[in-house]
């Protein structure tokens, strides 16, 4: 996969530089470039914002410097790949506070793409043509990462390349590990453990050292369960209560939950 970054702040992306996403980098299995907006501007003052059409508060991104930037990028003039065929070519992704919430499935989406540019908003964001025009030539998908406001994309776009990173073939070396976590099967993660059994006199739940599997196994679906009812009742309700079986169902009724089509359980 490749992954274009257009921001005025390249210095925010160092941490693409570091730990997993640094080693899929130096493996090959990514490519990154980070690029300065302000370098597709011409005036003195290298200016990528004015007040907004309409009136009110704060500055917007001028689309002059992006429509630049994006023909730049996607036709390969700074060394960069060209888009290639439709189906293998690029997507925009756009982080706003207006966009649509990022899920781990939206990773999942955009892990499959070969080639990702990702255009980071500053002020109150950038001019509304820039992603309507891209949006002639290549998808473009506006993403939020939830109900909070940020200054600027930068964040947002360090937060879903990590996501994105961490399910390309051959990134986590271990299947099992993406296969198991949060979100993949609805459910929270149960909480976990390690050495020394005993500290500041928190035990280690005995369970977990009895090895005993099967029971260590059912231990911690009830613990992700109760776990996922009480911090997040909206991913207890989206469940397919086909995935919950008779006893899942006793669980959660017997800690004061009911669980909607339970009657559906195995
Ligand atoms: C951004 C701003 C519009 C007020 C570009 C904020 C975001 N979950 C999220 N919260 N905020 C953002 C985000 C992303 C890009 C920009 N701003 C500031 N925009 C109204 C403030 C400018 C995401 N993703």
């Amino acid at each position: 996969m490749r992954i274009d970054v257009v921001t005025i702040f390249p210095e925010y992306f160092g941490p693409l530089d570091l730990s997993l996403i640094g080693k899929a980098r130096a493996s090959g299995l990514l490519e990154v470039g980070v690029h300065d907006l302000r370098t597709w501007t011409h005036d003195v003052h290298r200016t990528v914002d004015d007040s907004p059409y309409g009136g009110g508060p704060g500055m917007v991104m001028r689309p002059e410097p992006w429509g630049e930037a994006l023909d730049a990028l996607v036709a390969g003039g700074r060394g960069e790949p060209a888009g290639g065929a439709p189906g293998g070519g690029v997507r925009l992704v756009v982080p706003t506070p207006a966009g649509e919430v990022f899920t781990q499935a939206m990773a999942h989406d955009l892990a499959a793409e070969q080639r990702l540019i990702f255009a980071c908003g500053r002020y109150e964001g950038i001019d509304q043509r820039v992603l309507d025009h891209a949006a002639t030539r290549m998808p473009v998908t506006e993403v939020s990462l939830g109900d909070y406001v940020l200054f600027g994309g930068e964040v947002a776009v360090l937060v879903m390349c990590e996501a994105i990173v961490r399910l390309l073939p051959g990134v986590l070396g271990n299947a099992d590990s993406l296969a198991e976590e949060s979100h993949a099967h609805g459910v929270l993660e149960s909480p976990v453990y390690t050495k020394p059994p005993e500290w500041r006199g928190h035990p280690v739940p005995e369970i977990l050292r009895s090895g005993d599997h099967g029971r260590i196994a059912r231990w911690r679906r009830d613990q992700a369960l109760l776990r996922t009812a009480r911090r997040r009742p909206d991913l207890l309700a989206a469940l397919d209560p086909g995935t919950l079986d008779k006893r899942d169902v006793a669980l959660l009724s017997g800690a004061g939950f009911q669980v909607r089509g339970a009657d559906m359980a195995k």
